[in-house]
């Protein structure tokens, strides 16, 4: 490995809400005294209607976790409601439209109304406590609408993500058995238009319990009408009063399912509860983003994934934050629109994904100085490992060398950041997520389960609850245990590999079904990846291991070059000569493959399940490719495949 450089804590972030100090005095209380920690946490974040009775026991041997039991609130009351004293006319979301001429601000007291509105619609058509509603919509300000509305009335959302199929949206109706849908009549998404009501009327066809489907006027485009089911969303919050009392809801009620996928079988609906949750990604807004009063917030995530729900919704809104809802996509017109955007509002705090990170430093610098970025504070990222060239990028060229990164590591049964720097408490390494957030305990553990000490490498596991924990996976409560707690008796088990550096710096390799293990080294394909990267003519790579005689495994390189970069012999030869310069001889390539395009789930993590068939020529068992962004990626690289 090539040395790592660390960058120090900005001489402007001294006075940040955490330093370095306050971050270990603190840490080791959440550590060791949680019950006192975490009293003073939610007497500071969270406002109950009633005061908890206990603050948290866990017994993870069983999967078992309960956070402020007792205790009654409800989460539109902490979001919404105790901010309008102070700030009825501050803008909640500013909503940026597709197109760059459309935007609108909402203030805390026009989401009230609208949280309140349609509330009372979910009321009137029956939805209960505990009730399950789908929420299935493009990135407007009526997705977040909807995901309050059923927190006020302590109904259970499940957003499913609007680029996903009507097949798919059946099967995750069909799962929590929700009797209501939200959806648009169509989304927009760079000038295209995405069918969400037609896709839809799909899926209800196969799910007779839903009753209603609310439908919100987007782009007024023609749709089919079910009179018996269908409702439009506009008339009827017209008809109901403006204000809905709120549900007083349990510290472990239900708040969403959402559903993620594993290695195997079909999604899982990871359910999270109230005030743990709620809790938890307040506080890590408030510190991992070092948010300030009147600051404007930008995550760039789809309101259907978690990072979504806590950081565009949740986490923001309960500390009274203006959280930018963008309905786009970061190409579009062009390469430069977050950084225009990012001008325009005047973004301070910008979150994105590695692979968003990589596209745009494949577009080329031309994009970013176009605009100021001079209201840039922070910059994040989150969803993948970041490779350091791509790290190096965001910081030195977007952020102009004095935003700090930070590297949220985390994942929708995590509910918030577990590992993360601080801007004003924590050194950065590039490619590192650093340390862990208050409360949390990771380990690495070795093939038979032992804790490893110091500097090392293992199964990321974690090893006392937090509170914003999954609770169980929805209708099988069984299958939480044995994804997440059976591997190793007694903790959380991430499914990531990491490393942990002479620094106690933590590193993650990758799923663990990632590691490549060749002539009985075992390597993180992620390690690889940011090697390939660092070729000036590299936009992006994926690697992953196939059988080989000898080695065991041998190393397959997917490679995307820059646009317009010729790919010739001469280039893989460098590209090789790089592997093994800034890993060692045991990283050196065996075959590099050109890729136009990576399979890429939509929220953007490459799939290396297909790379992997691809790889060892096992075409007939592809697996379903239906879930990509644009499956027909795969189609090319079977065909480059031949000529590799
Ligand atoms: C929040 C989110 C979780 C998986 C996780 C890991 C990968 C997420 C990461 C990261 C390295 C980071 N991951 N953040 N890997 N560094 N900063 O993405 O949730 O969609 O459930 O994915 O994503 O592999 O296990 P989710």
């Amino acid at each position: 490995m090539s040395d790592v450089k660390t960058y120090p804590i900005p001489q402007n972030f001294q006075d940040a809400h955490i330093n370095k100090e306050t971050y270990d005095v603190m840490y080791a209380r959440s550590i060791n005294e949680p019950e006192a920690f975490y009293r003073e946490q939610a007497e500071q974040f969270l406002t109950f209607e009633r005061a908890p009775d206990a603050i948290c026991s866990w017994d993870l041997s069983k999967g078992e976790a309960s956070w402020f039991a007792g205790g009654k609130l409800n989460v539109t009351v902490n979001c919404i409601d105790r901010h309008l004293p102070a700030r009825a006319q501050q803008t909640a979301i500013i909503w940026e439209g597709d197109d760059p001429a459309v935007d609108k601000h909402i203030t805390y007291a026009e989401l009230h109304e609208q949280v309140c509105r349609l509330a009372n619609v979910l009321r009137a058509r029956g939805v209960k406590k505990g009730d399950r509603v789908c929420i299935y919509m493009p990135m407007i300000p009526e997705a977040a609408y909807a995901m309050l509305a059923c927190a006020r009335v302590g109904a259970v959302h499940s957003v499913v993500f609007g680029g996903f199929s009507p097949d798919a949206l059946k099967d995750r109706i069909l799962d929590s058995d929700c009797r209501v849908l939200i959806t648009a009549d169509e989304g927009v998404r760079g000038g295209k238009s995405v069918a969400l009501k037609a896709n839809a009327d799909k899926a209800l066809a196969a799910c007779p319990n839903t009753h209603t489907c609310l439908v919100v006027k987007r782009t007024g485009g023609a749709i089919q009408w079910d009179a018996s089911r269908d409702v439009w969303y506009h008339d009827a919050v017209a008809e109901v009063p403006a204000e809905c009392e709120p549900e007083p809801m349990d510290a472990e009620d239900p708040l969403f399912i959402l559903y993620t996928s594993g290695s195997t079988g079909k999604p899982k609906g990871v359910l999270h509860t109230t005030a743990g949750y709620l809790l938890h990604t307040a506080m890590s807004f408030k510190y991992t983003f070092d948010y300030r009063e009147g600051e404007v917030y930008w995550c760039t995530a789809d309101v259907g994934w978690v990072t979504g729900h806590s950081y565009i919704v949740y986490g923001p809104l309960c500390n009274g934050a203006t959280t930018l809802m963008f309905e786009g996509v970061p190409t579009y017109p062009d390469a430069s629109r977050c950084w225009q955007v990012v001008d325009k509002h005047k973004v301070n705090t910008f979150y994105t994904a590695p692979t968003a990170i990589r596209a745009l430093m494949g577009a080329g610098n031309e994009y970013v100085t176009r605009a100021s970025r001079q209201s840039l504070r922070i910059l994040g990222t989150v969803g993948e490992p970041i490779n350091p060239e791509a790290w190096e990028w965001y910081f030195h060229t977007v952020g102009e060398g004095r935003c700090p990164i930070v590297d949220t590591w985390w994942q929708t049964e995590t509910g918030g950041h577990m590992l993360t720097p601080l801007p004003g408490a924590t050194a950065t390494k590039p490619g590192s997520a650093t340390l862990p957030f208050f409360g949390v305990q990771p380990v690495l553990l070795d093939g038979e389960g032992r804790e490893i000490e110091g500097a090392g490498e293992g199964s990321l596991a974690i090893k006392a609850s937090w509170p914003s924990q999954i609770r169980s996976v929805y209708g099988d409560h069984q299958r939480m245990l044995d994804t997440y707690f059976s591997t190793f008796k007694g903790y959380y088990f991430t499914g990531d590999g990491a490393r942990r550096d002479a620094d106690g710096y933590y590193w993650i390799t990758g799923r663990v079904d990632d590691v490549l293990n060749v002539s009985g080294h075992r390597m993180g394909t992620a390690e690889i990846e940011s090697a390939l990267v660092l070729h000036d003519l590299v936009a992006e790579s994926a690697v992953v291991g196939y059988p080989h005689d000898i080695k065991g495994q041998g190393i397959y390189c997917y490679v995307t070059l820059m646009a317009g970069t010729e790919p010739t012999d001469a280039l893989k030869k460098e590209l090789v000569a790089l592997c093994t310069k800034e890993i060692g001889p045991i990283a050196k390539p065996d075959i590099i493959q050109w890729a136009p395009g990576l399979p890429k789930t939509r929220s953007g993590k490459i799939m290396r399940r297909i790379l992997r068939k691809i790889a060892a020529n096992e075409l007939d068992t592809l697996g379903d490719t239906s879930t990509l962004a644009d499956p027909s990626v795969v189609d090319e690289l079977i065909e480059n495949r031949a000529n590799r």
